[in-house]
């Protein structure tokens, strides 16, 4: 048996992403861009798993792209086989969900075990409104479906594998598994609900597992494939470029029965820039800083689509961030890239503060090192560091101790002199040995 299919994942329609109108029409773009990859392909069925909407509650414009790409298939004759994702799953009081919406108007076939027996799927055939499978190609291709499950998915996969071998495939040659649920060991900070050794038994049972859920595309053993999500749905896909979608070849007299290819389908492109603003001591000097990074930049990105540039500024910002004008910022990138829209990210300001755990040290000596390192932050005092933080621990301990407000201005007054001048004194001391070492 030969038959050649699609299969796509995370189309998320519907998402106004940064709450631009054309980042709507971009998820729309690219869904309706794969549909006539399918036709032009002729597929002899096509593969959603799962996440085809953004959110559940679906507006008209979205629901008219997701009905103009189904349409186009089911004009061309070629069935959609589709599992309900995390995104799009139905509240749990109206259990009728808009995917539900579109298996009833007949635009797909959308599956998942109808009930459980003592925690075993029960698998009954798509019946037009329900169903755990679906045959096709004549009966040689079965395919099954489980929608997202969360925290139980790997409860839901032993269920299903018990199942599976309890169940005659029918004429079935190739067999599929849709499932939306995250693998494992793609992403590093993700707790996945799946781990590789609780769908390994699967294999004996399934050919081709369909994944979707997780948007970085990945592959396993050939025969776990995930394609990712054809549009950027974060910053941090930007980085994942070859995602999109699969064209399958099946040949059940070959081994391996098939043959699957990552296609990467036209999207946004994404530009991710970032500039360490630890030495920019003004406004002005960062706005040049900024400036030559994207002229830079500018010259060998290649002119095509406008992007989603995101401009973030990194490190210790040496004045307060008040001073900086974003919108000076934002003009300065548009000017370079003529972007679809620009994003700055300040992440200039630490979140967090950690102190070395060193119990050994007295509070006072605690005290000092924190104020020290909060001082070697701004570029400005650092060379001095050690003798600002004294400076700002004699002024709390006046201050506790009642001294007038006369007394600390004073204090501060003489003080702040004194260590600018030792500060600027050493930095030209050190100049001077630079010279005087480079000049021997
Ligand atoms: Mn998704």
């Amino acid at each position: 048996m030969k038959c050649k299919f699609l299969h796509l994942s995370d189309v998320h329609l519907g998402y106004q992403q940064y709450n631009h109108k054309e980042r709507f029409n971009d998820f729309g773009r690219a869904f309706l861009h794969i549909v006539d990859e399918a036709v032009a392909e002729q597929v002899d069925f096509v593969i959603l798993g799962g996440d085809l909407f953004q959110k559940r509650a679906v507006d008209p414009p979205t629901l008219l792209q997701a009905i103009g790409g189904l349409s186009r298939l089911k004009e061309a004759g070629i069935p959609v086989v589709a599992v309900e994702g995390n995104h799009e799953r139905a509240h749990y009081r109206d259990v009728f969900s808009w995917m539900d919406f579109l298996a009833d108007r007949g635009y797909l076939s959308l599956l998942n075990p109808t009930s459980f027996k003592e925690g075993v799927p029960v698998l009954t055939p798509w019946d037009g409104t329900e169903g755990a499978y679906l045959d096709l190609v004549g009966g040689s291709v079965r395919i099954y479906g489980l929608k997202y499950y969360g925290a139980s998915t790997a409860r839901v996969v032993e269920g299903l594998i018990g199942a599976l071998a309890g169940t005659d495939g029918g004429s079935a040659e190739y067999v599929i598994l849709v499932m939306h649920a995250g693998l494992e060991g793609v992403l590093p900070h993700y707790s996945a609900t799946l781990t590789h050794s609780q769908i390994a038994p699967l294999r004996d049972y399934v050919d081709y597992l369909a994944l979707g859920h997780i948007h970085k595309p990945f592959e396993r053993e050939g025969w776990i494939f995930n394609p990712g999500s054809p549009e950027t749905c974060g910053m941090d896909e930007a980085a994942w470029s070859d995602r999109g979608y699969y064209l399958v070849e099946v040949d059940t007299e070959q081994t391996p029965k098939h043959t699957a290819r990552l296609v990467r389908n036209p999207r946004r492109p994404f530009l991710r820039l970032s500039l360490n603003v630890d030495v920019c001591d003004s406004p002005d000097a960062l706005y040049a800083a900024v400036e030559k990074c994207v002229t830079k930049e500018a010259a060998h990105s290649p002119k095509k689509t406008s992007p989603v540039v995101e401009l973030a500024l990194e490190g210790v910002l040496p004045f307060h961030h008040h001073e900086l004008d974003a919108t000076r910022l934002q003009a300065i990138v548009q000017d370079a890239f003529d972007p679809l829209l620009v994003r700055i990210a300040n992440r200039t300001v630490p979140t967090e503060y950690e102190i070395s755990g060193d119990e050994s040290k007295s509070r006072a000596e605690l005290e000092r090192e924190v104020m020290k390192d909060l001082v070697e932050r701004d570029a400005r005092y650092r060379p001095a560091a050690a003798d600002w933080a004294d400076l700002i621990l004699n002024v709390k301990r006046m201050v506790l101790e009642g001294t007038s407000p006369e007394g600390l201005v004073e204090y501060l007054e003489s003080a702040s002199q004194r260590v600018s001048e030792s500060a600027s004194q050493r930095v030209s001391e050190s100049a001077n040995r630079r010279i005087g070492e480079s000049a021997s």
